[in-house]
């Protein structure tokens, strides 16, 4: 295959095998049309970017009936007004900035400016998260972001001071297009601001799950510097951040346009002492999947065996390539509880395991839970105390 930020011929270094839509929850009548691709990593030498081979269509992935809501969580609500009023301490200049946020969600980020009367446009491409947006005051366009949607936009509500993502650019396989927006709308001292699932974090921990269709990308700031140096952009800071269970904030300026805060030199040295630019590393990744699918595969067989019943505890999108890799099916998982409304009633994509109301879990808890929202296991452990204090176990395949 050819990267597809630099076009160097690159091999994946493994595969995850066959993988259903992450978020395509599904009834039993769609069992037979279920839709799945091969999902291989690869390394590209030359850019230092990580990527997956093959994308199914972003049709099939973003939609009308897409599954997560950013609201669900009370630590991302908290977590995203921080980002907001630390954008706005730093990064906005001059009279009446706008800001526009790509892949905006719900809205759940753009609300904090909206409250504040600060100009904002939020470019959703999903119809009913953006819907949800406009109920909590945010002005909201249905459209997928790219050089055309960035002059668009400059043309009718001028430049931007500030262009920003949370959770969105590792989905977008066209870096170049957003690059050539972000050029066309930000004013000429204006920053690209964004954060996603960090590679040193997915290594360091062997977090694989971050690793499905919709992240086409999983970033490190050696890979953005070069992915945006050929559009006269520069990494200016770099801020680590532990949502998602790791990620990193990249800030970007047009070249000399804004001071370089030290984090930047810091934070490169640091990726090429853990060896995020050497393919040896994603060997030993590779391996370190191996022993984690083992290792997980081997502590539910011997629940089973023990008749203990174990339940898995928030559907997230990550646990799509665990369940589907370690073809873990409703056999070893009785059922997944989740919070959010359209998974439940639902199966898992792939393996068919029910997904069920956060009731089904309070009023008839198993014995062993299996935490795939491992990312919100601070917020999780404050809710299930009693869970834990009665003696349920809980499980992760990163332990
Ligand atoms: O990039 C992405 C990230 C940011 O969010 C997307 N591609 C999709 C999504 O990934 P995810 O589904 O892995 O995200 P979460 O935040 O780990 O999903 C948590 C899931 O767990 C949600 O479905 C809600 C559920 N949940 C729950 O049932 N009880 C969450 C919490 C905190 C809870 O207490």
């Amino acid at each position: 295959m050819k990267c597809r930020i630099c076009s160097h011929e690159i091999t994946p270094f493994m595969t995850f095998g066959r993988m259903p839509i992450a978020n395509g929850f599904l009834t039993p009548k769609d069992f037979k049309d279920e839709y799945f691709f091969e999902l291989k990593p690869a390394f590209c030498t030359e850019c230092l970017t990580f990527q997956v081979e093959d994308q199914p269509p972003p049709e099939m992935m973003f939609h009308e009936n897409y599954a997560f809501f950013s609201r669900t969580s009370a630590h991302m609500q908290r977590h995203f007004k921080d980002y907001a009023e630390w954008v706005m301490e730093n990064h906005l200049r001059g009279a009446d900035p706008l800001v526009v946020e790509l892949g905006s969600n719900d809205g759940i980020m753009l609300e904090n400016f909206a409250k504040r009367g600060i100009r904002h446009l939020g470019v959703e491409p999903s119809a009913n998260v953006a819907e949800i947006a406009r109920q909590h005051g945010v002005n909201t366009l249905v459209r997928f972001f790219g050089a055309e949607a960035g002059t668009d936009i400059a043309k009718e509500y001028g430049h931007a001071a500030a262009l920003m993502a949370a959770n969105v650019m590792c989905h977008i396989p066209d870096i170049h297009g957003i690059a050539k927006g972000a050029d066309a709308l930000l004013c000429s001292d204006g920053v690209l601001i964004f954060e996603d699932p960090y590679l040193g974090a997915m290594i360091e921990k062997t977090s694989y799950d971050q690793i499905y269709d919709e992240h086409v990308y999983i970033f490190s700031a050696l890979s953005v510097a070069n992915m945006f140096a050929p559009y006269g952009f520069e990494l200016i800071d770099l801020l680590k951040q532990e949502t998602h269970g790791g990620s990193m904030r990249y800030v970007l300026a047009r070249k000399g346009s804004r001071p370089v805060a030290p984090s930047v030199e810091m934070i490169l040295a640091e990726e090429k002492a853990a060896g995020l630019h050497l393919p040896e590393t994603y060997e030993k990744f590779r391996q370190a999947c191996e022993s984690s699918k083992e290792r997980l595969v081997r502590l539910l067989n011997e629940e089973k065996k023990a008749g203990r019943r174990v339940i898995g505890y928030g559907a997230t999108s990550k646990s799509t390539t665990i369940l589907n890799y370690c073809k873990i099916g409703p056999d070893l998982i009785e059922f997944i509880s989740d919070t959010t409304p359209i998974k439940q009633g639902k199966f898992t994509p792939g393996m068919h395991i029910p997904v069920k109301p956060y009731e089904a879990f309070a009023e008839n808890p198993p014995d062993t839970a299996l935490l795939f929202a491992w990312n919100h296991k601070r917020e999780v452990m404050d809710k299930e105390r009693a869970f834990t204090l009665a003696g349920g176990k809980w499980i992760c395949h990163l332990d």
